[in-house]
């Protein structure tokens, strides 16, 4: 479709190629966990394909944009550069890429840190961008990507789990919706 083909280019001059290619596999990746969960799967693979957008140049240049464009930072955000380019990439989905979609937008904004109750369209791009084909393997990936095409709230909960121990091993610092995101879906599995 024109729509894609056009930001695909745009996004192929501007991501590193390594961050291109992860871009092309959350989306198809989000496409088949729409087919599966029912979800708009042009919605799915337009989110995946934006979900990074955000993420080029260095961290103080991804908060001097956001400072550039009046987009407010929280405290976290501040301190876990990692974080900025999710909110980044949701403004520029829609002011540069034209997407209208608040659900579109908001699978973007919510996909680094995920977030308690999320939509089926932010769950989905939540666990792409963890399990695309193009991720190095990692203890619990393969549990992960069986996990998710059974139940996508305990593949959240095992997602969430893995990053804030990983987090928490090298000693960083990690976002309280991390946290909550975590115990949300440990939470509801019980
Ligand atoms: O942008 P990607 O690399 O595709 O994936 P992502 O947007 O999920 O970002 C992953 C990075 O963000 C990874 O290095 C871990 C980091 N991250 C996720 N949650 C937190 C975090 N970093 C900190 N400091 N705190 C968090 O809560
Ligand atoms: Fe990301
Ligand atoms: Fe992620
Ligand atoms: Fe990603």
């Amino acid at each position: 479709k024109e729509a894609f083909i056009d930001i695909r280019k745009q996004l192929e001059k501007k991501l590193k190629k390594d961050r291109f290619e992860h871009t092309i596999g959350v989306m198809y990746t989000a496409a088949s966990l729409a087919m599966r969960y029912h979800e708009d799967i042009d919605d799915a693979m337009m989110a995946g394909l934006l979900h990074d957008c955000g993420k080029y140049g260095s961290a103080q240049e991804q908060v001097e944009r956001c400072q550039k464009h009046g987009i407010l930072l929280t405290q976290s955000e501040l301190e876990m550069p990692a974080l900025v380019h999710a909110k980044l990439g949701a403004y520029f989905a829609e002011k540069e890429y034209g997407v209208a979609n608040k659900g579109v937008l908001s699978a973007i904004t919510w996909h680094t840190t995920g977030r308690p109750k999320m939509t089926m369209l932010e769950k989905i791009i939540y666990i792409a961008d963890y399990i695309e084909p193009n991720r190095k393997i990692i203890p619990g990936l393969q549990e992960i990507r069986e996990t998710v095409f059974v139940d996508i709230d305990h593949a959240i909960c095992l997602c969430a789990g893995n990053t804030v121990d990983y987090l928490r091993k090298n000693g960083k610092p990690v976002d309280p919706m991390s946290i909550e995101t975590y115990q949300y879906y440990s939470d509801k599995g019980e």
